[in-house]
């Protein structure tokens, strides 16, 4: 196949604008791991639509985790605040000239021209926060927790490897379990993987029944049962909330006929012996960890800039590459005899 020189030329730059476009709507401002900083740019002050700012706040949601520090910088040409609590936006302002609520937890004062004022997060969560003189102006700290790059057991310890192995108390049963992504994260679907084995021949136990309890903060919040069918069965979650996990395997006894003798066989006088338990923890998710809440920006620019990037760069670019693709593919197919397409 040959490519005329043109046409390269077009696929290059298609692809440069579109790697530069998804770039683009990606990059976020990001400093030091632990001082993450913010500019209240020049125009903050003014509420018209032809104000120079893009945001109030720049950015206007930032992602840091627990025990980073956020500077603000007045890079406007008035003084202005950094309030907790929500403000009013520049549409509740203007319609009714309300003033925003404050929760106090934290509040800079009034700081002019070039000044700065930081703020360390020691708590995790979502803060949206407002200027007290400007109160159209607003912002979000979302904070979440570091995430450990190996997963946890409940008492802190570092789960070195998988699958955990447990045993019921009366020792006739193991149960071997594994989880995927072996890191347990908030609003992220989780498999339980689990087997059922004879410890004393090491053999897989098939067609074992068993309740599967989930137990978080200590209420529960799953419970399902089950058959190891050909010894293994697992169970999919979404947690919605971070903390501590206990799973927990109970009643767990012979569900039928099998071919392999076993003395788990065998009718259970007591079935509280046929428990095991692990314990895990979940983590709070930093990338799936949205504002419930929209803020309303200076300009529509904003938008409208985006749906032209959209219109001159993408669309185009998207279709050149299509054609070009089209052209090379499309005139080679009745030259080829035998395609293995
Ligand atoms: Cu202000």
């Amino acid at each position: 196949m040959r490519i005329t020189s043109p046409k390269i030329t077009i696929l290059i730059l298609s692809m440069y604008f579109l790697v530069f476009t998804i770039d683009y709507s990606f990059t976020e401002e990001q400093n030091d791991l632990n001082s993450w900083e913010v500019v209240i740019p020049f125009g903050a002050y003014d509420p018209s639509f032809d104000t120079p700012v893009e945001n109030w706040y720049e950015p206007p949601v930032i992602s840091i985790q627990k025990g980073d520090t956020v500077t603000w910088i007045n890079n406007d040409k008035e003084g202005h605040t950094v309030t907790s609590g929500k403000g009013p936006g520049r549409f509740g302002w203007m319609g009714g000239k309300k003033l925003g609520e404050p929760t106090g937890y934290f509040e800079s004062g009034r700081f002019m021209e070039g000044n700065s004022w930081s703020f360390t997060f020691n708590e995790t969560g979502l803060f949206s926060y407002f200027c007290i003189i400007h109160p159209w102006m607003e912002g979000i700290v979302i904070v979440g927790v570091s995430i450990p790059d190996y997963p946890h057991d409940a008492s802190g310890n570092k789960i070195e490897k998988f699958p955990l192995i447990g045993y019921t108390a009366d020792g006739i049963i193991e149960l071997d379990l594994t989880w995927e992504p072996h890191i347990l994260k908030t609003n992220e679907k989780v498999s339980f993987i689990y087997q059922t084995y004879d410890p004393s021949t090491n053999s897989n136990l098939d067609k074992m029944k068993y309740d599967l309890i989930l137990i978080q903060n200590g209420e529960e919040i799953f419970r399902d049962d089950g058959l190891t069918a050909i010894g293994g069965d697992y169970r999919n979650y979404i947690f919605e909330e971070p903390g501590s996990l206990e799973i927990r395997f109970e009643n767990i006894e012979s569900g039928g006929i099998s071919g392999i003798e076993s003395p788990a066989r065998a009718p259970v006088d007591d079935l509280s012996l046929r428990t095991v338990k692990f314990t895990a923890m979940v983590y709070e998710n930093p990338d799936k960890l949205t504002p419930d809440e929209i803020l309303v920006q200076p300009a529509k620019r904003l938008e409208l800039k985006y749906e032209i990037l959209v219109a001159i760069i993408v669309i185009p670019g998207g279709l050149a590459v299509a054609a070009i693709l089209l052209m090379m593919y499309g005139k080679e197919k009745p030259t080829k005899s035998s395609s293995a397409i």
